[in-house]
């Protein structure tokens, strides 16, 4: 571990590979990229977006690009993870046509990327694969799709939204795929695309921070929730999931959600564990750009031992054990700076926020930087 320990590695970024945006280009709805009286390229990906989009360009499809931002930023490895929507609006078969090809394309991306220049043995790229979970996709489909990603050396997990195939991330149709999953001992990278219902964010043109900022993370929170009361990780204790976005609002509201577990007569046997002992078997990215964040989500992922039952004394936590579960990330190519800096303000905070979180030493820190996630990736 010595030799790699300093090495910052990036959990959270994403690339719209070349066939992706050729898919984008050819839709006539949302989500789409499309081309604007003036001949530039406008992404429109999310709900309510104003149809003229926003722009995109090669950030977001060009490997070369990637590389020139890890090299900017001093970043040595990137998991790279295709974007939202993924292939949530495709039909059963071009869903599952679109994930075996993009799966390989994201080997070639990756297997073909240069070395880490301190450590030959490793690429600077690896990959999250993608499952075509759509509505009426085969069970089949899914767990032959499970198998390629576990086959491809340099994909180490996959990353899905919160629909399932339908019925969110509960649906008992998905425990063949969790079991899978868990057994190949790919990383189930959880990110968001809807928000929450958009009536939330009133008629005040906004641009997209409530839906980014706020609804993002809510979504999140809902998902892990639900995966938590479905008893998910009872069942399936090796599942490793990450959360995009530090895991949203539950680690705020883990105590919350335990209380109303105990108090409810529909789910107060229904887990192993009090709901705050789940969150510890969780990671978080650090995409959450402030010290305090970054304390109280690690705070609360210590204590989650202590909660392996309601009978288990309380011990003080040292929030020293949740920074393992905690790693680097930077949602490239979103969030570019408005004006033109040298780095990104975006990942800038959250290198600081790491390096200031007060408790955590230089192993903590190096560790949200990099080594956690050469731990976890098998890197
Ligand atoms: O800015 C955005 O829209 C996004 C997005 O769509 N997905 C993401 O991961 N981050 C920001």
């Amino acid at each position: 571990v010595a030799r790699t320990s300093r090495l910052l590695v990036d959990v959270h970024t994403h690339v719209y590979l070349p066939r992706y945006a050729d898919l984008l280009r050819s839709r006539t709805n949302v989500p789409r990229i499309l081309t604007n009286s003036s001949g530039e390229e406008r992404l429109v990906i999310l709900k309510d977006e104003p149809s003229g989009g926003r722009p995109v360009g090669p950030q977001y499809w060009d490997r070369g690009q990637k590389l020139s931002f890890m090299d900017k930023h001093g970043i040595d490895i990137s998991l790279v993870s295709s974007a939202n929507p993924w292939l949530d609006f495709l039909s059963p078969s071009s869903a599952e046509s679109a994930a075996a090809d993009l799966n390989q394309d994201l080997e070639e991306y990756c297997s073909s990327s240069p070395a880490v220049s301190s450590e030959a043995s490793l690429r600077r790229l690896y990959g999250f694969g993608l499952l075509p979970l759509v509505p009426g996709v085969s069970s089949s489909a899914v767990l032959e799709s499970v198998k390629q990603i576990s086959s491809l050396p340099h994909l180490k997990g996959l990353i899905l939204g919160t629909r399932g195939v339908g019925k969110g991330l509960d649906d008992p149709e998905l425990n063949p795929v969790w079991d899978a999953v868990a057994q190949a001992g790919l990383v189930v990278f959880l990110h968001p695309h809807y928000g929450v219902d958009a009536r939330a964010w009133g008629d005040v043109d906004n641009g997209h921070v409530l839906p980014l900022a706020l609804g993002f993370p809510f979504e999140t929170t809902v998902a892990a929730t639900r995966m938590i009361l479905s008893g998910v990780f009872d069942r399936h204790p090796n599942l490793r999931l990450l959360l995009a976005h530090s895991g949203g609002a539950l680690p705020q509201l883990s105590s919350r959600l335990a209380s109303c577990i105990a108090h409810d007569p529909v789910v107060a046997s229904r887990l192993k564990h009090d709901a705050r002992y789940y969150l510890g078997k969780i990671y978080y990215d650090a995409v959450s750009y402030g010290p305090e964040e970054m304390r109280f989500t690690s705070d609360v992922i210590s204590r989650a031992d202590s909660y392996v039952s309601s009978e288990t004394a309380r011990v003080a936590a040292d929030c020293k054990v949740g920074a393992k579960r905690m790693m680097f990330g930077t949602d490239h190519p979103f969030f570019p700076p408005l004006s033109s800096t040298e780095m990104w303000k975006s990942v800038v905070e959250n290198l600081n926020s790491i390096d200031t979180v007060q408790g955590w030493g230089q192993q903590e820190k190096d560790s949200v930087r990099g080594g956690n996630a050469l731990e976890l990736f098998g890197l």
